[in-house]
């Protein structure tokens, strides 16, 4: 197939959305302080999170291949042939099993993986074209927001975005509002949207999950402070910050923090920005909220994005939801 084209394209700073960084200097100055944790991403934060995917203690990767070893031929038969557009593709090492039950369908199809490090954007889609002789790739690098406001249009009838990993945890209430509607807007009517969530369990199992043993969930988090360093010319000093992870059971979610060991004047150059560090005081880098099925369905439908039909675990555990505009 001659056709089949491959494409990177870079979504930053083509439109004027909130300037790079000033969601860092907002973050920072509030309190408590936090980082938006879109930041975790840098090349090596993304190979970290690859790390992560298989620790022993980390299950939600494992039960989302499982579940989605489970349902990709059938989603693909319900859908029929359409763009995949993902969002937060990573490695896309989980999607391929979606991807390959599409490239059974037979036919041209398209793939658009968003994700705001193009290291491994670039990589996953060479290898993906070499892999799938039907497949026409897009790749975008930026932020979901962007990307969505900047989405080309469709060559193929049908669309599906794809939100795989829980990554939908890192959103509050209001961002997850404010995502879906942007999701449903780009959106034509009969195409699907399908978001896989991790859901709520037992704090001790969520705990292990966000503070392994080998240390590194910890390796992770303490190199959103490297990236801000190179990024914005910073002087984060990586020794004296502690990864703590905790689950906070009323607003069921983790909550992962770096907690100052000491005293620090944090300069960021670049963004023209000065804070100081207490002893002891914790910035909050990310929270992973955990959902419960039937009030996600529910959500969904409250956005006009209609259940069609979702798939679990045994242990239910993580969930998988295909809604349809
Ligand atoms: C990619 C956001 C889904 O919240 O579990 C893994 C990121 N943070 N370990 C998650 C993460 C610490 C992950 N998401």
């Amino acid at each position: 197939n001659q056709k089949r084209s491959i494409e990177i394209q870079y979504l930053e700073n083509i439109l004027p959305i909130a300037n790079d960084g000033q969601d860092v200097i907002e973050g920072l100055s509030s309190t408590p302080k936090t980082i938006p944790a879109k930041y975790f991403y840098d090349a090596y934060g993304s190979e970290l999170f690859e790390q992560i995917c298989l620790l022993p203690e980390y299950y939600p990767t494992r039960t989302e291949t499982e579940i989605l070893q489970q349902a990709s031929a059938e989603i693909a038969e319900l859908t029929g042939v359409c763009e995949l557009v993902e969002l937060g593709s990573g490695s896309s090492t989980k999607t391929r099993l979606l991807l390959s039950a599409y490239e059974n369908l037979g036919q041209p199809w398209q793939y658009v993986p968003i994700d705001v490090s193009s290291e491994i954007l670039k990589e996953s889609a060479l290898q993906l074209h070499s892999e799938y002789p039907h497949l026409s790739i897009l790749g975008l690098v930026g932020t979901y927001e962007q990307a969505l406001l900047q989405l080309p249009a469709s060559s193929l009838p049908k669309r599906m975005i794809v939100f795989l990993g829980s990554t939908l945890g890192n959103f509050t209430q209001e961002e997850c509002d404010r995502l879906f509607n942007e999701v449903r807007d780009i959106l034509q009517v009969g195409d699907y949207f399908l978001l896989g969530i991790d859901l709520q369990k037992p704090k001790e199992i969520l705990e292990k999950a966000y503070n392994d043993s080998q240390g590194v969930t910890a390796k992770f988090n303490l190199n959103m402070l490297s990236h801000l360093n190179q990024r914005y010319e910073g002087n984060f000093d990586l020794d004296s910050f502690q990864h703590h992870a905790i689950y906070n059971q009323n607003e069921q979610q983790i909550e992962m923090y770096l907690r100052a060991k000491q005293v620090q004047r944090i300069q960021l150059k670049k963004l023209d920005l000065k804070i100081e560090i207490e002893v002891g005081e914790s910035i909050l880098t990310e929270i992973s909220r955990k959902f419960n099925l039937e009030q996600m369905e529910e959500f969904l439908a409250q956005h006009r994005l209609k259940p069609i039909k979702y798939w679990t675990d045994e242990k239910q555990w993580f969930g998988l939801i295909l809604s349809q505009l």
